[in-house]
């Protein structure tokens, strides 16, 4: 069978990686480094970060996503972000072309994202930056259920390292990033590790041996294999390109890790055939109320196929105060609890489009669908082919984790999370 022609308009194969680690570790400095680097915003954007930064230039790259008033007052991630970069042919050749993973990457647990999967064609990358902090794990954990391969990002200083909040955090993330995101791939960026270069520079390769030892140990119980990848995160050693200050380090650069990843992920060569014998369903992460657009309900499509013009039909509705269902939409049902309006656009981080694909993030404009209506965890089928339905029970694989403050506060409620993307 030959290859699909990849013509101008045709979208690009897409993957999605989430950035995860213990709070501070440098995971929106990571996400914004990249996002700099690959042309992901734009030079107005950019500038005014500058301009915001020019007093702590340290917050440069974290700022490029921590852009909330309350995030930078308290300079940590508090909600999840998103956002998209085009991985170019070039990164993607240098990565099918790259030698084997060094016998460091070897020693430090294998890699399972090897160079040999890898392809050199371009591919859109979703960047989901998450919070570090536990007490917003639930943002966290919503961005792992919609990835399909993680990074953790793990602080290679003694101190921190081996700090006991930061070594539950690794582990109990490496374990959700298992549980829940589409694939099993995890790579794990040792960063950091400037200092190390800059306190003597032959204590980096000793610094990252004793991270990835010591995180391979957090993670053996899942018996995951990982991709160890050493980094600085803000100085852009062994990030995107190679750094003679790593100069023992004859593995992949972190992007060049990502880029392998990325071309792994199942269905990235043939999304359009992924989508063709799937039913729709695309949970919805976030509703917009846009002026003269209206609802546009946005979010990751976990199956099928979305066109613009067909019915979408949104569920569940939320209950009203008398108990019944609450809908002012003209074409609802309410005694069936069922909303529906046509899609009249689709856009895919600001590119208009007929149609999106599994996998892909795109908000869609839908007629007659009142904003408050709906709320994340909400799934938009087509009303036209297998719809998803109201259930008054269904299965589910529950896991549970024990809360890490339970010994101090009995009562608390672990936080409690659905992975719904899975169509019936
Ligand atoms: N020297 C050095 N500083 C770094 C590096 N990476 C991050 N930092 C600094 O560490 C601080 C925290 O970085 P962030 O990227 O905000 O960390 P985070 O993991 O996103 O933090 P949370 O969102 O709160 O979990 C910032 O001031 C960064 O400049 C690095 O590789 N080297
Ligand atoms: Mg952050």
């Amino acid at each position: 069978m030959s290859a699909p022609v990849q013509t101008r308009k045709e979208p690009l194969p897409h993957a999605t990686v989430v950035f995860l680690g213990p709070h501070q570790s440098g995971k929106s400095t990571a996400a914004g480094h990249i996002l700099v680097k690959l042309g992901g915003l734009d030079k107005r954007a950019l500038e005014r970060v500058d301009r915001e930064t020019s007093n702590r230039p340290t917050s440069r790259y974290a700022w490029v996503l921590d852009r909330l008033r309350l995030e930078r007052d308290r300079a940590m991630t508090l909600d999840l972000k998103i956002c998209h970069v085009a991985l170019p042919t070039a990164v993607m050749a240098r990565c099918a072309a790259a030698p084997a993973p060094a016998p460091a990457a070897a020693a430090a647990g294998g890699s399972d994202s090897g160079s040999g999967a890898a392809s050199a064609s371009p591919v859109a990358l979703t960047i989901l930056d998450t919070p570090g902090h536990p007490d917003y794990l639930r943002n966290t954990i919503t961005g792992i259920t919609q990835a399909d391969f993680a990074v953790l990002v793990v602080d290679s200083r003694p101190v921190v390292l081996e700090s006991p909040s930061s070594c539950f955090q690794t582990r109990d993330l490496a374990q959700l990033a298992t549980a829940l995101a589409h694939q099993k791939t995890l790579i794990v960026a040792i960063n950091y590790l400037d200092v190390a270069v800059e306190a003597d520079p032959g204590l980096a390769e000793q610094r990252f041996n004793e991270a990835a030892d010591s995180v391979r140990k957090l993670i053996k119980r899942q018996s995951q294999s990982a991709t160890f990848v050493p980094f600085s995160a803000l100085a852009g050693d062994n990030f995107i390109e190679r750094s003679p200050r790593l100069h023992w380090w004859s593995g992949p650069t972190l992007l060049e890790a990502i880029a392998a990843a990325a071309a792994a992920t199942p269905g990235i060569t043939g999304s359009t055939a992924v989508a063709a014998d799937l039913p729709l369903r695309m949970p919805l992460l976030r509703v917009y109320k846009v002026g003269g657009i209206g609802t546009v309900p946005a979010g990751r499509v976990a199956g099928g196929c979305l066109r613009q013009g067909a019915i979408a039909r949104l569920l569940p509705p939320l209950p009203a105060a008398d108990g019944g269902v609450a809908c002012a939409a003209s074409a609802c049902e309410p005694s069936r609890g069922v909303l529906e309006g046509a899609v009249r656009s689709i856009e895919c981080f600001h590119d208009s489009r007929a149609a999106a694909f599994t996998g892909e993030w795109v908000g869609l404009a839908v007629k007659g669908v009142p904003t408050w209506w709906l709320k994340r965890g909400c799934v938009v089928s087509d009303a036209a082919d297998r719809p998803a339905r109201l259930a008054a029970r269904f299965t589910a694989k529950i896991q549970g984790r024990p809360p890490p403050r339970l010994t101090r506060r009995c009562s608390e409620t672990p936080p409690q999370s659905a992975k719904n993307d899975c169509a019936p």
